[in-house]
């Protein structure tokens, strides 16, 4: 058996989600008809602490429809320069909404709120107006790093006073909430719209969804159907949501325990830029000194585990509910024995 590394996406539905999926309920979610899509949408609402919500097939799809409803072309988009809607989105922003972004260098994530306020644009002929401020809550290329919600509050406050609205790319917003103990509304309350995922530690196989006010969700409507991304008899996916929802949200903990244990496993390890102390949820990322992290990440394909070669030096190790504490203790064993030569 594979020890799969690469990603929490790689996880497959439950027993009880494949049961909802058989047993779903439903009808054509384009005509507003399908009863499960509803009842998802209603509760993803609620459970963000907004007006209103829309399933969508991905992250991206979501964060993307979110940027096309809140901007428009030839304004600029505040985010952070590793953040997944710049560096992993295939410049759909560019491409679709026609805005600029506005990178700007944060530490794992985390943008220092006089950074945000020094970028906001001036009112002035020469100058692309800011029309959005992007934030990601974990923040996967700062490796699982849980954005402080101080962070949050300050960069909200800025945005509140300039009239900008905020959007989080919470895809592991709740891998913050578990870990830090701190509520989801908690986060949410700092920002306009929230996308996040379903198909990543919460195990359902397909799925997003974007919340915010009820307006912004109507015209987003208007933008997913114009990307082709209405969906008809839906609830056939989204009844997994909705287990995933209501019933794997406390399990992320396994998850972050997991990411610990390989943290510890890892630590002080010679050849291997490493700090187990910036392991915050369920994303481990190593930087190997002597060896290219390609070939760390062949030599670990030889022994049956997977990881992902975040380019340019990073290897980043993922828990989900594909992997127990075997499997974690069989890893550090093999990066040991690789380190060692
Ligand atoms: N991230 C994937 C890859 O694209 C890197 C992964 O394996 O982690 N926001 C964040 C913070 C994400 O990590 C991802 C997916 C997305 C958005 C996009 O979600 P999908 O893959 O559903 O489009």
């Amino acid at each position: 058996m594979m020890i799969d590394l690469r990603s929490d996406t790689i996880t497959r539905p439950t027993g009880e989600m494949r049961r909802a999926m058989y047993e779903a309920e439903v009808g054509d979610d384009v005509y507003g008809e399908d009863p499960t899509v509803n009842r998802l949408e209603e509760e993803s609402a609620r459970v963000m602490g907004k007006e209103a919500a829309m399933y969508v097939s991905s992250g991206t799809m979501g964060n993307q429809v979110a940027i096309l409803t809140h901007t428009s072309p030839g304004t600029e988009v505040i985010m952070e320069a590793n953040a997944h809607i710049y560096y992993y989105e295939a410049a759909a922003a560019s491409a679709f909404a026609g805005i600029q972004p506005r990178p700007l260098a944060g530490n794992k994530g985390v943008i220092p709120p006089e950074l945000v306020a020094g970028a906001i644009r001036a009112d002035d002929v020469h100058l692309p107006p800011t029309s959005l401020i992007c934030l990601e809550n974990t923040h996967n290329r700062g490796g699982g790093k849980i954005v402080p919600l101080e962070n949050m509050k300050a960069i909200y406050k800025l945005a509140c006073k300039h009239n900008i609205p905020v959007h989080l790319d919470g895809a592991r917003i709740f891998n913050a909430s578990v870990a830090s103990g701190i509520a989801v509304q908690d986060y949410t309350g700092c920002t306009t719209s929230v996308q996040f995922c379903f198909s990543k530690g919460l195990g359902a196989p397909v799925g997003s969804i974007i919340a915010g006010p009820s307006g912004f969700i109507d015209e987003a409507r208007r933008w997913r159907k114009r990307l082709g991304g209405g969906m008809r008899q839906a609830g056939v996916i989204a009844s997994a949501c909705l287990v995933a929802l209501t019933s794997m949200v406390e399990r992320l903990a396994d998850d972050h325990a997991n990411a610990h244990l390989l943290a510890e496993g890892l630590a002080g390890l010679n050849g291997l830029d490493f700090d187990p102390r910036e392991v915050d949820t369920n994303i481990v990322i190593i930087k190997p000194m002597k060896m290219l992290p390609g070939q760390l990440k062949e030599e670990l394909k030889k022994r049956d585990i997977l990881v992902s070669v975040m380019e340019p030096d990073m290897i980043r190790l993922t828990t989900s509910r594909e992997v127990n504490r075997e499997d974690i203790e069989k890893t550090v064993i093999a990066i040991k024995e690789i380190l060692a030569g």
